[in-house]
């Protein structure tokens, strides 16, 4: 049973997505950003970086409990372990790192800024432009790689596909009109069909 720290965020719901996906057995700890959670000793012990998500696996290498933070690292973990989520090919499955590489330091940011400048007090219209431009551009990558190919690593469904769901699905936060970006469009609503993507939002609902 795999212990997932986690809230009802872009990052967050990566992890009980995946695990559904997995059939793995997973057990919700519920932590509340409002109230800082993430930042105190017994979360930090799990993740240093005081950020949602983390994992524990009671049953990691040699059989000794292994705790692990950041969401591609998660996913990249529990698809090594798992199947279902890894592709088979080798070069869909460099593809697949690629994009979830893509979607830690592209997406992910751009995205979080891009948001964060547009829901400030102070209007600041360089930053909500620069970041909303950024977030459009990254988009219309994705947008490129789903117009010659219908998953990110390729012919199947990963963990590439997981990890940039959780942004994608909610694209206006950052300004994102997916409307522009019919591939997307079209991979975001087929993701978002699957079961075990409803049961894994679900279990955060
Ligand atoms: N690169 C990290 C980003 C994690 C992250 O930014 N988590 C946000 C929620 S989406 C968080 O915990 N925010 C609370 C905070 O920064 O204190 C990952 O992919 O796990």
């Amino acid at each position: 049973m795999i212990d997932v720290y986690t809230a009802h965020t872009p990052n967050g719901v990566k992890v009980p997505i995946a695990l559904e996906e997995l059939g793995v057995p997973y057990r919700m700890h519920r932590i509340n950003l409002g109230a800082n959670e993430q930042k105190r000793p017994e979360f930090l012990r799990l993740n240093p970086n005081g950020r949602i998500p983390a994992i524990v696996d009671p049953e990691g290498p040699g059989g000794l409990p292994l705790s692990v933070f950041e969401s591609g690292a998660i996913l990249w973990y529990l698809a090594e372990k798992f199947p279902g989520l890894m592709p088979g090919d080798p070069v869909e499955r460099i593809r697949a790192l690629e994009y979830t590489f893509f979607q830690v330091g592209g997406i992910g940011p751009m995205f979080g800024q891009a948001g964060w400048f547009a829901r400030h007090t102070e209007r600041m219209p360089l930053a909500i432009d620069r970041y909303q431009a950024e977030a459009r551009r990254l988009t219309a990558v994705l947008e490129a790689r789903l117009q010659a190919v219908p998953w990110l690593a390729g012919h199947v469904y990963s963990v590439a596909d997981v990890m940039n769901f959780g942004w994608l699905r909610a694209p206006q936060y950052a300004g994102v009109n997916l409307e522009e970006f019919p591939a997307v469009q079209g991979w975001v609503e087929r993701i978002a069909a699957r079961p075990a993507v409803l049961r894994g939002l679900q279990a955060l609902a």
